[in-house]
């Protein structure tokens, strides 16, 4: 795109084509130069995750309806790494929230993690701040599960709403180390089903409690299909989003995509075909060792 201070402006006024393109240049590492030119945000982002199938969609699609009540406009980004397999959850999430296709206040972007195991998506951290350059009051990205994120939700959203399922009863311990490490709100979703009330109360004594200088962290039971207390996890979300310690979060939440940005840029300098001719000389030689031969490269650049 020639103008990117136009390109922005456009984003800025709302032109969600504007928006849709610039997130596809994004993804292809294309933006650049607009990136660099992102002000300052002190936009609040939403997480949600769980395990797949839990009922995110249908919650998000609820807190759609929710936000749009009070007159906001909603951006949303679902990232779906099960797209990668045959159940086509991105034209799930098409079909989940389909109502809002032609509403001017809501913009929905699905993501393929491209195969990522587990992770996120390579350029979210990027997605998300341009996101925040458009006037969305409320953004929210859906997520399948912690596992093992490359980029883990919680160093992106500055509120993780966990949506689990009763089902899940038996998981928790092992849950314990990630999903519930994470969690600002935790939602019991499908509470149409057995068990919801019992596993609601589990969790809610799992919690770390005020010993850990933590606090509690509410449970909701949701039935997301029919919008069942959907209003109290846009509540809780409120809630978390005016207690939270700002200042601090924001540090660490800066640091993590810094970190993050840094080593996939220091990646991105290293060139694979570069390194194996590199290699294919130096490991002829007969005193090649792999240790020093690395030690040679801290602080050069890869360049192919
Ligand atoms: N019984 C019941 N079914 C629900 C509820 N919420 C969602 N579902 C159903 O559960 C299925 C999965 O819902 P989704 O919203 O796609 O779940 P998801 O967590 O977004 O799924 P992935 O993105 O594929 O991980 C759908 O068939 C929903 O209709 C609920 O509260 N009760
Ligand atoms: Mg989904």
């Amino acid at each position: 795109m020639a103008n990117e201070k136009e390109q922005l402006q456009q984003i800025i006024d709302g032109d969600f084509k504007t928006l849709a393109r610039t997130i596809s240049l994004v993804e292809n590492n294309n933006a650049d130069a607009l990136l660099k030119l992102l002000p300052t945000s002190d936009k609040k982002i939403i997480g949600i995750t769980g395990p797949p199938g839990a009922g995110k969609s249908t919650l998000v699609d609820g807190l759609i309806a929710e936000y749009i009540k009070e007159q906001k406009k909603v951006g949303v980004l679902c990232i779906d790494p099960s797209s990668a397999f045959s159940r086509g959850a991105i034209l799930g999430d098409r079909i989940r929230m389909n109502r809002w296709h032609n509403n001017e206040n809501v913009f929905i972007r699905s993501l393929a993690s491209r195969g990522n195991s587990g992770g996120l998506h390579p350029t979210i951290i990027e997605i998300t701040d341009v996101m925040k350059a458009a006037p969305f009051d409320e953004i929210i990205i859906e997520t399948v599960g912690a596992g093992q994120t490359e980029i883990d939700i919680a160093a992106l959203a500055d509120t993780t709403v966990v949506v689990l399922v009763p089902e899940a009863g038996d998981d928790i311990q092992m849950m314990k180390a990630g999903l519930m490490e994470i969690a600002d709100v935790f939602v019991v979703n499908k509470s149409d089903r057995d068990g919801a009330i019992k596993f609601a109360h589990n969790l809610l004594s799992m919690s770390p409690g005020p010993s850990t200088n933590y606090k509690i962290v509410p449970v909701i039971t949701t039935v997301a299909t029919k919008g069942t207390n959907v209003e109290d996890v846009v509540g809780n979300i409120k809630s978390h989003q005016n207690i939270t310690d700002t200042t601090k979060k924001k540090v660490n939440l800066l640091t993590e995509k810094a970190y993050l940005l840094i080593q996939q840029k220091r990646m991105n300098d290293v060139s694979k075909i570069f390194l194996a001719e590199e290699i294919n000389t130096a490991c002829t030689k007969e005193d090649f060792n792999l240790y020093r031969f690395v030690e040679s490269y801290r602080g050069r650049l890869l360049f192919n």
